[in-house]
């Protein structure tokens, strides 16, 4: 756990969070500033700042976030599709240096985005 990470102290309880999936390795969560009609994110609960720190050994946990991602969706009203995207650094707007897998739907969203 890394000390002043908010998806950290998520994990740990710390913050409420309306929590729609947890397991041994991932948290799925709403986000707090919801830019669709149904936004999750899916986190680890291993402190990984951003895409760029992904090694071979956490191949598996990206698996799981991304099942974790679709096995939730299928709860949602989701049946027109969604997106899941994860932002790597500032061109991508990452605000939280924790990575977590963004799942977007609900409504028709624009493509390329901005
Ligand atoms: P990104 O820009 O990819 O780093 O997205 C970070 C997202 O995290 C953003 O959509 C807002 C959300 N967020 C930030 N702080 C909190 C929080 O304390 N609780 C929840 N549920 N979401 C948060």
């Amino acid at each position: 756990m890394a000390e002043e990470c908010i998806f950290c102290k998520i994990v740990a309880g710390e913050i409420p969070a309306e929590k729609v999936y947890e397991d041994e390795q991932v948290v799925g969560f709403r986000d707090i500033k919801p830019a669709a009609p149904t936004h999750l994110l899916f986190i680890p609960k291993e402190h990984i700042p951003t895409i760029n720190d992904l090694t071979d050994a956490h191949e598996a946990l990206v698996g799981r976030l991304v099942r974790a991602a679709q096995q939730t969706a299928a709860r949602e009203p989701l049946s027109g599709g969604y997106r899941l995207v994860f932002n790597c650094l500032g061109d991508a707007g990452q605000e939280v240096y924790h990575i977590h897998l963004h799942l977007l739907g609900g409504r028709r969203l624009g493509w390329p985005p901005g």
